[in-house]
């Protein structure tokens, strides 16, 4: 027939109502088909075999299903609650068609999970309404669905995006560690707390000795694997939470250590130095050791108000320049 359809239901809005009738009389189906047969937007299936009504639903998408109360094979009651407990069919209205005006049997339908009940055979302009009713509200449902799904997605989108955005601000592309705008943030943070709770903080600045020679020995490629080694290394060594390891330049690195006194600062600045000789990275050309070092330099401060991060910093940077004037591979404070 000219208005049979095989489409689902898609909650595009030109999309016509699709009525679904299931019922055990072909003559029942005839009928009905020809009330509809003046409503171009309202597509009719006719399905004779309860059993293969939820598939059948599945395939062809309907808007609404009539739904015949008596049928030989599964009555209309059991057939209702199937629909509502599959879960691609539970939510398309249904209207169950009786020849029965009875409320106990009214009421029986609705617990079962119809929507709706009339009594056979309606009225036309009646039964359209009821069909463009019910079609109308589940479609909008479908279309409410479908945007506030897509709103969802487009909204975890842009928190991933962010997120995403945020640890590229913050670490170094190489070596994977904070970098030194994040650094900058996290020191500025730490200082002003040490400032209001009048605790220590430490700093320690290291740098790798003679890299210039390592890099001419085995290339800038190997060079960039060996900041890795470091970097990764500094990390280990330095765990508590609190502390960062940021990359502060090209091969120097800072070490953000709150809560920190001077002995404390010296004994991880040791174990740093230790740590990462102890990798044997072989730099031959090296006159400090027949191994990558690095050159420290420690500083605890007890922050002021009339002071600033950036004396905390240029202190560091000079303990670390006697550290390389006194031979490398060691600390200074
Ligand atoms: P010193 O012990 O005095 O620090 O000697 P140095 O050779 O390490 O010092 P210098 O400042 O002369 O050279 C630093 C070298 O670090 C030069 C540069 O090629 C290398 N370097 C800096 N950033 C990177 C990097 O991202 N990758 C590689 N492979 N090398 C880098
Ligand atoms: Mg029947
Ligand atoms: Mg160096
Ligand atoms: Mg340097």
């Amino acid at each position: 027939m000219d208005n049979q359809t095989t489409a689902a239901a898609t909650g595009d809005i030109a999309h016509p109502f699709m009525v679904m009738l299931v019922d055990d009389q072909p003559f029942v189906a005839e009928l009905l088909r020809r009330q509809l047969i003046n409503e171009k937007d309202i597509n009719f299936h006719y399905c004779q075999d309860p059993t293969q009504a939820v598939s059948t639903a599945e395939r062809i998408g309907p808007t609404v299903i009539l739904l015949d109360f008596t049928m030989p094979v599964m009555d209309g009651l059991t057939l209702c609650q199937f629909i509502r407990a599959h879960p691609t069919t539970r939510d398309i209205p249904i209207i169950m068609l009786s020849s029965n005006d009875d409320p106990v049997t009214k009421a029986a339908a609705f617990a079962a999970g119809a929507n709706d009940y009339v009594v056979k055979l309606p009225d036309s302009v009646e039964l359209v309404a009821r069909l463009r009713y019910h079609s109308g509200s589940y479609v909008s449902r479908l279309q409410r669905d479908d945007a506030y799904r897509a709103l969802r997605a487009s909204q975890i989108k842009l928190e991933e995006l962010n997120m995403q955005l945020l640890k590229l601000a913050n670490i170094d592309g190489l070596t994977g560690i904070a970098n030194r705008r994040h650094f900058d943030e996290r020191l500025a943070a730490e200082w002003l707390r040490a400032l209001r709770n009048r605790r220590p903080i430490s700093l320690i600045m290291f740098d790798v000795d003679l890299f210039k020679l390592y890099n001419d020995k085995f290339g800038h490629l190997d060079g960039d694997e060996c900041l890795k080694r470091l970097a990764h290394t500094a990390q280990d060594v330095v765990s508590r939470p609190a502390d960062t390891v940021a990359r502060y330049g090209g091969e120097e690195f800072i070490v953000l250590l709150p809560e920190t006194d001077s002995s404390g600062a010296i004994k991880v600045a040791e174990k740093l130095r230790a740590e990462i000789e102890n990798l044997h990275l072989p730099h031959p050309d090296s006159k400090v050791s027949p191994y990558v070092t690095i050159s420290l330099g420690v500083t605890t401060i007890l922050p002021e108000a009339s002071s600033t991060p950036d004396v905390c910093l240029k202190v560091v940077d000079e303990a670390l320049y006697r550290a390389k004037d006194s031979g490398r591979n060691r600390l200074s404070v």
